[in-house]
Formats: structure tokens, C-alpha cells, sequence
């Protein structure tokens, strides 16, 4: 990663995630200011090189770049509205995690107090930030990102996804459900094959093929959705749904919890009854793009 290291820093939150953020900003190079309730968690920081602010207004006059990381967005709002808090010129870039309202709401929040605001998410577990493994979402105002990218590419790999300052949390929780629905299949899948004897071990490459080959058929899919139009090429929905009974059966069977192959079937089948049984498996973006009633 290319850094600029000369841009001094704030890490304003010292939690795990925050602790590795100021880690490594120090790493990169950057004068490094850190605050935290319990100061505490700030001495080994401090050991390597950290300047701990007495006060979090301290903190946020320190730098020209302050990162807030903190348990959630009313964490956010107890510390920076405390009388102390002077935002006023500040460039806070917010990582905690939220929806996209929360994120839409800080923006308008910093903004009323005259601060420079992008919003964040990030996709890693503290080990891996400073290195490329760690995805960084942004968005909020594109020069903003763009005069602050230097410093931020200490974190990972920082992308830039909109002015919308909600499009960090909306990717943050779309790729959530990526990741727990890949890991509840997987789950089921071993659930049945422990039936029969065959361990987690086993089915695990089977199953990283099969998701594999689904991942590549995600570019195709995506165009009907976009064109709003399914026609079946290689497979109709009536064909999945049939086998989707087959999964219920099976897991009932054989005696594993069969919730998520009902749940997967029900919205299949209401797709059927609403005249899309003969359309490929993307129509269901129907189903998912509104709430069930
Ligand atoms: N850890 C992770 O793997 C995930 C990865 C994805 C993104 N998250 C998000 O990052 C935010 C912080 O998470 P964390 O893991 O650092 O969380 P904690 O270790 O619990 O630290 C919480 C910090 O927030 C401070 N804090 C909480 N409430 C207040 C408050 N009212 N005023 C001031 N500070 C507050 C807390 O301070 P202290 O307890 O140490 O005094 C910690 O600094 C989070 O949004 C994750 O979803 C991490």
C-alpha cells in the first residue's frame, strides 16, 4: 500500500477495532493522536509512539483527520455532543458500525456543527488491518475520501463507493448477509452429511466448489435483474422448487432442523403462485425487494 505519512491522525475510540486503527496509522508513519474513556487502553499505543489527548476536544484539534470508532452511532453522539467536543472545521471519519439512516442521520448531525464528515464500514477483524485483507468502505463527499485517501490507505484497502453517505452501511450489511448466508448453507449441508458420517472436513471442499461455481454465475444473474427480465435458460423456478421439497424431506428425514429449506421453499413457492414458476431463480428479487407481509 502506498501511504503519505506525513498527515497527523486522531483515533478517537480504543476498542479493539480502534486500537488496531491507531496501530497502524503509527506503523504508516502518521503523527498519531489517540483518546479513550478508559485511558487505559491507550498505554501500549502511547509506548509506541501515540500521543494520548487529555480531553476528547484535545484529541479532535490535534489532527486534520480524526477517525471515531466506537461501540455504536449513540456512542458517537454522547461523546461528540458533549459541551467539550468542538467539531466546528473538524474532518471526522466515522467507522462505527450502523444502518445507512444512522449514517445519513451523523452526516446531517456533523454537518449542522460545521464538520467535514465521511462515513465508514469496515469489513475485517482488527488482526488485519494495516494490511491489504482489510476492506474499508466510504462514502460521503468524493474530494473529502479523495484528500484523505493518503492517510486512510494505512488501514487496507479503502474504497470509495458514493456521495451517499448511507452506501458504507447498505454494502457493510449486504456483504453481512453474503457471508452468514454462505455459512448457514454450509452449516445445513454438513448437518445432513454428519448423518450419514461424513465429517465438516469432508463435505468443506465439495461445498467451497459448489459456492464457487454459484459466485460465477452472479454476473449473469444480475443482468436479468437489472433488465427486469428471467427468462429461464438453463433452469425455471418450478424445477428449483421441486427440489427444494427435496432438501425439507431430506433434513426432515434424517432428523436436522429443516427451517432454512421451508424458509428458502416458502419464497419460492409464493413467486410460483404469483405466475413466475416458469422464470429463472433472480425473479425472486421480487420476494426479496419488499417486505413480507
Ligand atoms: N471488532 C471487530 O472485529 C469488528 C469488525 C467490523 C467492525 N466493527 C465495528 O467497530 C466498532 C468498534 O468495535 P470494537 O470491536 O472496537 O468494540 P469494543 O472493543 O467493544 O470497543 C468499543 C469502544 O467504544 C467506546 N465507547 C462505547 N460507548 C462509549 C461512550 N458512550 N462514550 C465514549 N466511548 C464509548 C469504548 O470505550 P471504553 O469502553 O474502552 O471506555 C471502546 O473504545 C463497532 O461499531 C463494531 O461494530 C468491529
Amino acid at each position: 500500500m502506498n501511504h503519505r505519512t506525513d498527515t497527523s491522525v486522531t483515533v478517537i475510540g480504543l476498542g479493539l477495532m480502534g486500537q488496531a486503527l491507531a496501530g497502524a496509522f503509527l506503523k504508516a508513519g502518521h503523527p498519531t493522536t489517540v483518546w479513550n474513556r478508559t485511558a487505559s487502553k491507550a498505554d501500549h499505543l502511547v509506548a509506541a509512539g501515540a500521543r494520548l489527548a487529555p480531553t476528547v476536544g484535545d484529541a479532535l484539534k490535534a489532527s486534520s483527520l480524526t477517525i471515531i470508532c466506537l461501540t455504536d452511532y449513540q456512542a458517537v453522539y454522547e461523546l461528540l455532543g458533549a459541551g467539550e467536543a468542538e467539531l466546528d472545521g473538524t474532518m471526522l471519519v466515522n467507522l462505527t458500525s450502523g444502518t445507512s439512516a444512522q449514517a445519513r442521520q451523523a452526516a446531517r448531525w456533523a454537518a449542522q456543527r460545521g464538520a467535514r464528515y465521511l462515513d465508514g464500514a469496515i469489513m475485517a477483524v482488527p488482526p488485519a488491518i494495516g494490511t491489504a485483507e482489510a476492506v474499508i468502505l466510504h462514502s460521503g463527499p468524493q474530494a473529502d475520501f479523495e484528500e484523505h485517501k493518503p492517510a486512510l490507505d494505512a488501514l487496507g484497502t479503502v474504497t470509495y463507493l458514493g456521495a451517499d453517505h448511507g452506501l458504507a452501511s447498505l454494502y457493510d450489511v449486504a456483504g453481512l448477509v453474503m457471508m452468514w448466508s454462505i455459512l448457514n448453507a454450509w452449516l445445513q449441508g454438513t448437518a445432513l452429511l454428519r448423518t450419514a458420517g461424513v465429517d465438516a472436513a469432508t463435505y468443506a471442499p465439495f461445498a467451497r466448489q459448489v459456492a464457487a461455481v454459484v459466485a460465477g454465475w452472479l454476473p449473469g444473474y444480475a443482468e436479468q435483474i437489472d433488465s427486469g427480465s428471467f427468462p429461464a435458460e438453463v433452469s425455471a423456478l418450478e424445477t428449483d422448487a421441486r427440489a427444494m421439497e427435496h432438501l425439507i424431506e431430506e433434513s426432515e428425514a434424517v432428523g436436522v432442523n429443516a427451517e432454512l429449506p421451508r424458509l428458502i421453499k416458502a419464497m419460492a413457492d409464493r413467486a410460483i403462485a404469483a405466475g413466475h414458476g416458469g422464470e429463472q431463480y433472480p425473479v425472486l428479487i421480487g420476494e426479496f425487494g419488499r417486505p413480507h407481509a
